[in-house]
């Protein structure tokens, strides 16, 4: 099979059918109107020529005509199309995580990678997933693009039939930093795969994630609090767990640790440790509008922006 994925055939194929007829009318009718331009033209013909009538015969002919050209399209598109979504039973299911703005890829095993790592040959299965806006997943060697819809189970499939290493990027405007959403599919040889998969790393926090930063959203933290580092009103939530901070406590520096202490405290007491170099007094008390549980969540939202 020719094509980076199994899919790239029937897709091409599909492509220059229909760009193979759309050029071909496109440089007729073009020629054609030219020649009625000058064939017609008012200096030759100052009178209109008002003897023509309806023709049933030509009336079928255009109508026939581009129905079948339509329908070949169509055929051909739906020939390509079909098979993506008819996951063949042996598939290696992995879930692809997108959000505001990074890739995550989660295995069986449970391992986690920024790049897709797959086998060559084998059928792979990627369950959509976003936690927060709406995403698509592209890679166009592979010629494969679906939606990553919050809150809609999508999936999509390829098998790999080369070795190399593909860009595969978000294809749905989700924000600032959507372009940052680009990272590479490694096809790699089946026993390289299978060693890479043997270091499990961590069970899945997914739901908690999603949660978390439904709570965020929910509660406009969004409006000061970024998530991909850009500095606004107050810090960004990004890669700040576990890392340490110059605070003002009643007026004098003191060092704290960004750990869960720290971020009850801070939600629920926000002007006591405000970090050195932003304003006192700009964010609301949360006490008694998030519970214990909805802090949890947060930061578990905190946490998986730790790069
Ligand atoms: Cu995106």
């Amino acid at each position: 099979m020719s094509g980076a994925s199994n899919f790239v055939e029937g897709v091409d194929l599909a492509f220059y059918v229909i760009l193979g007829i759309s050029s071909f009318f496109l440089v007729g009718i073009t020629a054609v109107m030219i020649y009625f331009v000058i064939r017609y033209r008012k200096s030759k013909n100052p009178k209109a020529d008002t003897s023509i009538t309806g023709s049933n015969k030509l009336e079928l002919i255009w109508t026939i005509i581009p129905t079948i050209l339509v329908l070949v399209m169509f055929y051909y598109g739906w020939a390509g199309f079909a098979p993506m979504r008819d996951v063949p039973d042996d598939a290696i299911n992995v879930k692809a995580i997108a959000r505001m703005w990074s890739w995550t890829f989660e295995y069986e095993n449970g391992k986690k990678s920024d790049k897709l790592i797959v086998p060559k040959g084998k059928p792979v299965k990627l369950d959509l997933i976003s936690v927060d806006v709406n995403h698509a997943l592209y890679v166009p060697a592979f010629r494969i693009k679906e939606d990553v819809i919050p809150g809609r189970n999508n999936y999509m499939w390829f098998t790999a039939n080369q070795f190399g290493s593909y860009d595969l990027m978000c294809a749905e405007y989700c924000g600032l930093r959507h372009a940052y959403m680009l990272t590479t599919v490694e096809v790699v040889g089946d026993d390289e795969w299978v060693e890479w998969m043997k270091t499990p790393e961590g069970e899945s926090d997914l739901d908690k994630v999603a949660e978390g930063f439904n709570v965020i959203k929910m509660n406009g933290c969004v409006a000061c609090h970024s998530s991909d580092g850009t500095k606004l009103v107050a810090n960004s939530f990004k890669d700040i767990w576990g890392t340490e901070r110059k605070v003002l406590v009643n007026g004098e520096e003191q060092t704290v640790i960004i750990d869960s202490e720290y971020i009850h405290e801070s939600i629920y007491d926000p002007n006591v440790k405000v970090v050195v170099g932003y304003n006192p007094g700009l964010m609301p008390s949360y006490k008694g509008m998030l519970s214990e549980s909805d802090v949890n969540l947060i930061i578990e939202y905190i946490k998986s922006l730790q790069q």
